[in-house]
């Protein structure tokens, strides 16, 4: 049953298996990987999708004629395999020119040049039939609080996004945005940080319904905050447009490790929700299942492919776990008894008034507050005990 196939909507960043090991401290260690390639191992690995930045696929500066020979043969790879593109970016950050950020650069010819990339590829996005179009600004922040004005820098941002929502609109693109926080790497302090910053930025937007979110493991996790948790306010806002499935341990840089070789735990409890909704709900996100890993640098191409299975194997396996978890009659006792589905239940009864609650002597007058528990606990131990047994095959 863990052996995936396209309906599981596998997907996996070209830049992620295309990672040649390069990092601050030195060289790559493996080979430049072809996108025909990389299409060609997805598929037989049973992936549904290929996503890319612009510059992964045709060189910053390439001729018009270098880039469509590039789109061109990655077409013919898609044509071959029925792998699909589902999303795609544009790289604002690795080349020179976006030193300071590229929507929020101080510099107002970069961010002329910043929009212009990528409204073309928007055009492509349209070409590849991909839906979402994600936007990690990496370069846009800081290192130093008086080099940029945060307010002018959210309005500018706020400029390009409402831009690029008129261009898709006025051409009639099937194309929602969705924005990936992390709180620093490789700026010092990145905008829109987290999750919870982008969900508010996005209501000040002139077209909110265009733009959700695409967060991953990894960022929230370097902020020290709850992935899954993040993910269910996401989907409380209907704004869950994509997801980074990775691995992370702890608060230190970006780690980008394989998904469920982090936070287990918080892999599991993710799973869970996107595939059973909590409690008891269905199916709570139905896009892609995104992998941005990289392949740790120690690896050579069998480990990069290793590795490529391994993410989609890991999200089976956990799939099956909370299945098994979910099924398990103690647990749903233990969910009972630790009142998860009373939580559902309106506070005040339908047609209720505050005036109905002033006037319930129950709730306050008449409420032993001091001893209302007794002895009695809530048994949320017992049940993650149930979770942890489910998760390491015990049950
Ligand atoms: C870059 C970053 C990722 C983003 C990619 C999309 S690029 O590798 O570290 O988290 O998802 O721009
Ligand atoms: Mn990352
Ligand atoms: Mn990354
Ligand atoms: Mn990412």
């Amino acid at each position: 049953m863990a052996t995936p196939t396209p309906a599981d909507k596998f997907t996996f960043g070209l830049w992620t298996i295309g990672y040649n090991g390069n990092d601050p401290f030195g060289g790559p260690t493996r080979p430049h990987l072809d996108v025909v390639e990389a299409v060609d191992h997805l598929a037989e690995l049973g992936a549904w999708g290929l996503t890319f930045h612009d510059d992964d696929l045709f060189a910053f500066g390439s001729t018009d004629a270098e880039r469509q020979a590039q789109i061109d043969r990655l077409k013919q790879a898609l044509a071959d395999t029925g792998l699909t593109v589902p999303m795609i970016t544009t790289n604002l950050f690795s080349q020179p020119v976006f030193k300071d950020g590229g929507f929020t650069s101080n510099d107002r010819s970069v961010r002329r040049f910043a929009l212009r990339k990528v409204l073309r590829n928007l055009d492509l996005a349209a070409e590849l039939g991909a839906t979402t179009f994600v936007m990690w600004g990496g370069r846009e922040g800081a290192e130093y609080d008086a080099a940029k004005d945060i307010r002018a820098a959210l309005e500018r941002y706020r400029e390009a996004v409402n831009l690029l929502g008129d261009y898709v609109t006025d051409k009639g693109y099937d194309i929602r945005f969705a924005i990936e926080p992390k709180p620093n790497e490789p700026r010092g302090d990145i905008l829109l940080p987290t999750v919870g910053h982008a969900l508010a930025f996005i209501q000040s937007l002139e077209r909110p319904e265009l733009v959700g979110l695409n967060p991953e493991v990894g960022h929230e996790q370097m902020a020290g905050l709850n992935f899954a948790a993040g993910i269910a306010q996401a989907l409380y806002h209907g704004k869950l447009f994509h997801i980074d499935l990775n691995g992370q341990r702890g608060i230190k840089y970006d780690q980008d490790l394989v998904f469920a070789h982090g936070d287990l735990y918080n892999a599991f409890a993710l799973v869970d929700l996107l595939e059973n909704g909590a409690p008891g709900g269905g199916r709570a996100y139905d896009g892609p299942r995104h992998f941005d890993y990289k392949p740790s640098r120690t690896e050579d191409m069998t480990g990069v492919w290793d590795s490529a299975a391994a993410n989609m194997r890991n999200y089976l396996l956990l799939k099956e776990r909370a299945a098994a978890f979910r099924a398990d009659p103690e647990v749903q006792a233990a969910l009972a008894a630790a009142k998860v589905p009373e939580l559902s239940v309106p506070t005040l009864a339908e047609g209720e008034t505050y005036t109905d609650l002033l006037a319930d002597r129950a709730a306050f007058e008449d409420f032993d507050a001091g001893s209302y528990f007794g002895a009695k606990g809530f048994g949320f131990v017992r049940l993650q005990q149930l979770a942890t047994e489910h998760l390491l095959g015990a049950r």
